[in-house]
């Protein structure tokens, strides 16, 4: 294992310098944020951005993602061009040096949730998620303003994308990403990087929306869909651990055993309902991920990619993005180092 960070390029408040400053963290996750979706990641941009990091004495390790074209999760005819331009991003990536793709295959939203500053009794803001919440959201004004990770669509746009879906199955959505899949991972397999299938967050359906990546039964069915190394999973704890029927502690050591986890998110939450949870400083004692247990997994599997704390409250007055401020997950990182430590040494 080896001690990542998440950092958004140039404009993040986090700087290169700080993340250089925390204990046992050599590798940067980023990606190029000013793309379009769907287009093919010039080379240069990816060599520059990795020769910015590398200035600054970390490196560039995993791509967090490179986000993939509602038209490919929908099955439409233009999927073909944009997954060849997908696939010669990865070769980019490749060529710089870049051995982890995180990406995801969540129909129109990334991660969701109803509350960016929820505050717990220490004080400290956190990010909360409560279904009956999510239902009261009115989404005819179009994405701005809602509070998690979204594309910024317009009423319209957001109206069409759901409409699309209304005839997506299940099913149909295991087809595409199998169709994804059959051709991007020996692509991926050839230029040197995993890829590294993030579970859906929350991992449940949303505003109407399917989502297929949410358990044990579904991480199996994603390694099987293409039986190559290079076609793996992220694991992560705060969003399978958002279902209390996930054992967490048991899909990491199964994965981890088939050698296709490439790369862990650490984030510890509490579920007070059903399908509602508030995430929690990354030790285990604070919410419900037993983080011992999942790294013990891991390092029982001979897990030796990147690793990252991921999101963190707002403490000590940070202002900054939400769940990705520096000092909580600086402690967070701290905290895991420690953990790996002991358990290397316990054996
Ligand atoms: C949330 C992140 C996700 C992740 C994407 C990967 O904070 O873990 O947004 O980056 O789902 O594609």
């Amino acid at each position: 294992m080896f001690l990542t960070f998440r950092w958004f390029g140039a404009d993040d408040p986090v700087p290169l310098s700080k993340i250089r400053q925390i204990p046992g963290v050599t590798g940067i996750v980023s990606a190029l944020y000013d793309l379009p979706i769907g287009s093919a990641w010039p080379r240069d941009h990816v060599e520059r951005l990795a020769n910015s990091i590398d200035e600054a004495g970390l490196a560039l390790s995993v791509i967090e993602s490179i986000p993939v074209h509602e038209d490919i999760k929908l099955g439409r005819p233009t999927r073909d061009r944009l997954i060849d331009n997908y696939a010669e991003s990865i070769r980019g990536i490749g060529a710089a040096g870049v051995r982890v793709l995180c990406y995801n295959f969540m129909p129109v939203f990334d991660w969701m949730r109803t509350d960016l500053e929820m505050r717990l009794p220490d004080g400290s803001l956190t990010l909360a998620y409560d279904d009956a919440a999510l239902a009261r959201i009115d989404l005819s004004a179009g994405s701005r303003g809602l509070p998690g990770w979204a594309h910024a669509y317009t009423s319209d746009e957001l109206a069409s994308l759901r409409a699309a879906y209304g005839g997506v199955t299940n099913e149909q959505l295991w087809e595409h990403l199998a169709y994804f899949l059959d051709s991007v991972v020996p692509v991926a397999a050839e230029a040197g990087v995993m890829m590294a299938l993030h579970p859906d967050d929350p991992p449940w359906p949303i505003f109407g929306l399917p989502r297929i990546i949410t358990d044990c039964a579904a991480l199996e069915r994603v390694v099987s869909l293409v039986d190559d190394e290079a076609n793996g999973l992220t694991f992560c704890t705060g969003s399978l651990g958002s279902r209390p029927d996930n054992d967490v502690v048991a899909m990491a050591r199964r994965f981890s055993s088939l050698g296709r986890i490439h790369f862990a998110h650490c984030r510890n939450v509490r579920l007070t309902g059903e399908r509602r949870f508030h995430e929690v400083p990354h030790p285990s004692a604070f919410g419900d991920v037993d983080m011992r247990g999942v790294l013990a997994a891991l390092r029982d599997g001979g897990f030796t990619g990147p690793m990252r704390s991921d999101h963190g409250r707002m403490i000590w007055g940070e202002q900054g993005r939400a769940g990705y401020g520096l000092h909580d997950r600086a402690l967070g990182a701290t905290y895991l180092l420690g953990l790996w430590e002991g358990l290397q040494t316990a054996r």
